[in-house]
């Protein structure tokens, strides 16, 4: 029987690795826009994943050094600084469909992330989940880290025959070391959920948890934009009373839905708001990232609404799994300020640009907000172009 050089293919396949992951990052080559900076290379893709998840490496039972367990893609994560590491809670897909959270860690946070030895294992609740992802980190002030992330399972009213309607809800775990984690009940809530993001601080002396607030799995419908909601426990955790802070409108980037990203950094002029808005088209749906600010006082007021997208799909960002997306529900903030964002595209792997929180408070508060209609568009940029001419 004709067979491999076993130990030629182990060989390629843990150099290929080693070499994919102590690839460097460089700032990427389309310039930046003032506002933030991309790098050229994807921090993590399915490659990235250790090999010792997808092969048997025992000659014996696989001589062929087959593949067993396929990854489909590596995208939207949650971020933290953790003991001098970047880590990044990834969205990893299989080639079953089936998402999980895995954490991969970096010195800078631009390359070099290394996916740890296994997947983070998350306790089930007495309903297990069908799918899970996207999870958002929050480092709260009452000493836990929480990981909150999205429960899909199929819907059980769904009429027979339909294997495809699916309830989605916010789930909840806390950990302190990023190893063990505690399973809460899911937030309980009369609509389903999902993108729901906790807020790093008590307002009010309770939790405070952004929300969006749906009429399906995939249809926000009268579902109005970003919610918040108050919660006295989070191991009992409900969403009574549900406010819209950030809503939807007609012919904006977020006509169809919008959803908060990772939670919002506290600035000296604000908290700072990183979120996707969607809108539909004859391509389908375009995901985009945009900003917003809402005050330190009453973080349910927003004071900058800069108009239009921050970030859109680029180039090769533009084609995946699913095709015209960026979504981001990680970033972190060093303590000189940087801010490194974490960004996917195309729900097939994710990236990294950099920025810092003087030039996205800038960006918030001096971008003009979206006038609803071309007219003022036109006047916003007539005004800009008056202003120039006084210094020419
Ligand atoms: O496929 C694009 C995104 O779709 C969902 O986001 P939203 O609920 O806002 O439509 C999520 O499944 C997200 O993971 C995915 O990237």
């Amino acid at each position: 029987m004709k067979t491999i050089n076993f130990e030629e293919r182990s060989n390629k396949l843990k150099s290929d690795h080693e070499a994919l992951i102590k690839q460097g990052n460089t700032k990427g080559k389309r310039g930046s826009n003032g506002v933030y900076t991309r790098f050229e290379n994807p921090v993590l893709t399915a490659a990235h994943t250790p090999l010792s998840w997808r092969y048997d490496l025992n000659k014996a039972s696989n001589p062929w050094l087959m593949e067993r367990i396929g990854i489909n893609a590596v995208f939207n994560a949650g971020a933290i600084y953790f003991n001098n590491k970047y880590l990044l809670v990834a969205r990893v897909e299989g080639a079953d469909r089936k998402s999980f959270f895995a954490i991969a860690e970096s010195d800078n946070g631009i390359d070099n992330f290394r996916f740890w030895d296994l997947p983070l294992q998350l306790p089930e609740t007495e309903d297990p989940d069908t799918n899970v992802y996207d999870m958002r980190l929050t480092n709260h002030e009452d000493g836990w880290i929480y990981g909150i992330f999205c429960t899909e399972r199929k819907d059980p009213a769904a009429p027979k025959g339909d294997l495809s309607s699916a309830v989605a809800a916010a789930g909840i775990a806390r950990t302190h070391d990023l190893i063990n984690w505690e399973r809460l009940p899911d937030l309980k809530s009369k609509s389903q959920q999902r993108n729901v993001v906790l807020h790093p601080e008590f307002v009010g002396g309770k939790y405070a948890f952004y929300t969006r607030p749906q009429d399906g799995f995939i249809d926000t419908g009268s579902g109005g934009g970003i919610g918040w909601a108050l919660v006295d426990d989070m191991t009992n955790a409900s969403v009574k009373d549900e406010i819209i802070i950030d809503h939807r409108y007609y012919h904006t980037i977020k006509e169809l839905k919008n959803g908060e990203g990772p939670h919002p950094i506290k600035t000296e002029k604000g908290w700072l708001h990183l979120a996707h808005g969607v809108r539909n088209c004859a391509a389908g749906l375009r995901y985009v990232l945009y900003m917003y600010m809402t005050s330190l006082e009453d973080p349910t007021n927003l004071i900058a609404q800069p108009g239009g997208y921050f970030m859109a799909p680029e180039e090769t960002e533009r084609i995946g799994d699913v095709s015209n997306v960026l979504f981001s529900n990680g970033w972190i903030a060093d303590e000189d300020g940087t801010v490194y964002i974490y960004y996917a595209s195309s729900d097939t792997r994710l990236h990294v640009a950099v920025s810092s929180i003087a030039q996205l408070t800038d960006y918030c508060f001096n971008t003009p907000a979206d006038g609803f209609r071309s007219a003022a568009s036109v006047k916003t940029i007539c005004d800009l172009v008056a202003r120039n001419k006084q210094l020419l």
